[in-house]
């Protein structure tokens, strides 16, 4: 027998109201236990209950209780809520009562998600859909989690697994009778699904990564020569003071990572040490922090002094299509600097006194958005989904070429097997530890 699960959750209060839930077939009993025996309250009303310590006998809260009978709840299974007093005490003493049931137990991470995809309620991209949107702290974020918690996703996906299905199928029903060739007009339309198939999923993988950076957040690096100002930007952008700023020349040696929501969209800004030929061993380590940053960030925005006649001298080298341009100390005069490679833009600016910030900020944000910002077809957002399509892809492109059409069918069985493990359709036993690891306690 599945055991019966508990678990509070609702944040670790104090608060107004915490919210337990329990999942399974005693549930039912536990509300009638609680409730020293009264009737049970209707399906997914919410009913006032005084609510017993069974043990003990005396009071325990006065509490909200609804009652979910399976197979209309979350989880699929019987289900109870229990919305009690959100204090320490109470939560401690329902925990305790409810630990004391015989039957039940505390429900691991995303355990009341797992039952709830085990019994077909939902796909493994709308699990996982949820467990973004609990983690989602940015607009951005939100909305890419509910598109897929909504099963946008897992949609695209079944779509694309149904062809492939109808296109297995016609070429099996030749390969089972050797006598008859597949007809031309048949072999050509299969082929063309696939074709079709093929060039979707490519243009679905070929997205940058802007699902998953998305939900990770986009890497920005601010370099440039030292005492350029990079840190006051940093500063400026974080509106607190993260890094340190003098107008001594090398004062950044660690890299500093302030995380942000811009315009809705996370990202992780990191301020980095002045490049040059460094004084002394420290900062040299410091240098060598600040060029792999540069490398391997998503985003540069390279500052430079704008009085600097000598421009972006040294540091031409990262001037590309993913750097920004700033020239700061505007108010102190800018000379005519022209950018030695194409760029996503150049702007004069100063940190001190604000202006050009708000154009600048404006500029960011679109660079963000055009990179992680939501397109008109749902993102994937992980890298197993990556793994799964390409694996996929790989086989549609085989059968193509396939000699035989018994390979052929093979391939196209294998890209469908592929597909089907994206949602969660076919073996994937070995995943689900993987998956629902990533989910908190009590959903
Ligand atoms: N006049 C003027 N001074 C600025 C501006 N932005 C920064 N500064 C000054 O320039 C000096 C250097 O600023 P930082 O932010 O420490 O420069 P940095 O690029 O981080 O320098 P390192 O960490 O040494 O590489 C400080 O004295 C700042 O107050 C600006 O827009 N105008
Ligand atoms: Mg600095």
């Amino acid at each position: 027998m599945v055991d019966t699960i508990y678990a509070l959750s609702s944040g670790p209060g104090p608060a107004g109201i915490s919210v337990f839930r329990v999942s399974g077939t005693e549930s039912g009993a536990v509300l009638r236990a609680l409730t020293g025996g009264r009737d049970m309250p209707p399906a997914r009303k919410a009913m006032r209950a005084a609510l017993m310590d069974p043990e003990e006998g005396g009071p325990l809260d006065d509490a909200i209780a609804i009652w979910f009978p399976g197979p209309n709840s979350y989880s699929g299974e019987d289900m109870v809520e229990l919305h009690v007093h959100g204090g320490p005490a109470v939560i401690a003493a329902t925990l305790r009562v409810l630990a004391a049931r015989p039957g039940l137990r505390l429900a691991e991470p995303g355990e009341f998600t797992r039952r709830a995809f085990m019994a077909g309620k939902m796909d493994l991209t709308e699990a996982e859909g949820i467990a973004d949107l609990i983690a989602a702290e940015t607009e951005a974020q939100r909305r890419q989690a509910i598109r897929q918690a909504e099963g946008a996703l897992g949609r695209l996906y079944e779509g694309w697994r149904k062809v492939l299905v109808g296109a297995t199928a016609h070429s099996e029903a030749y390969i089972d009778f050797p006598d008859e060739e597949l007809p031309d007009e048949i072999s050509r339309r299969i082929n063309h699904e696939i074709s079709g198939l093929v060039e979707a999923i490519f243009q679905h993988l070929d997205d940058s990564q802007r699902g998953e950076r998305l939900r990770q957040g986009l890497d920005i690096a601010i370099v440039g020569p030292p005492n350029a100002g990079k840190s006051s930007l940093l500063n400026r952008l974080a509106r607190r003071d993260a890094a340190i700023v003098s107008e001594r020349a090398g004062t950044t040696r660690d890299v500093i990572d302030v995380a942000m929501d811009l315009g809705g969209y996370p990202v992780m800004l990191a301020d980095t040490a002045g490049l040059r030929e460094a004084a002394d061993s420290v900062e040299e380590e410091g240098v060598r922090r600040a060029r792999q940053r540069a490398e391997a960030a998503d985003l540069r925005i390279l500052v430079v002094d704008g009085r600097d006649e000598a421009g972006f001298g040294d540091v031409a080298g990262l001037v590309g299509e993913s750097t920004i341009l700033v020239l700061n100390k505007a108010d102190l005069g800018v000379s005519r600097i022209e950018p030695p490679a194409p760029n996503l833009g150049v702007y004069a600016i100063s940190v001190e006194t604000g202006a050009g910030i708000g154009v600048f900020l404006d500029g960011l944000e679109q660079v963000v958005r055009d990179r992680i910002g939501l397109a008109g077809q749902p993102a994937l957002t992980r890298a197993r989904h990556r793994q799964a399509l390409e694996e996929c892809l790989d086989a549609l492109r085989r059968s193509l070429e396939a000699p035989l059409p018994e390979l052929a069918a093979e391939d196209l069985r294998l890209a469908v097997r592929a597909l089907g493990r994206i949602t969660g359709r076919v073996d994937v036993e070995d995943l689900l530890d993987v998956i629902f690891r990533d989910f908190c306690i009590g959903k």
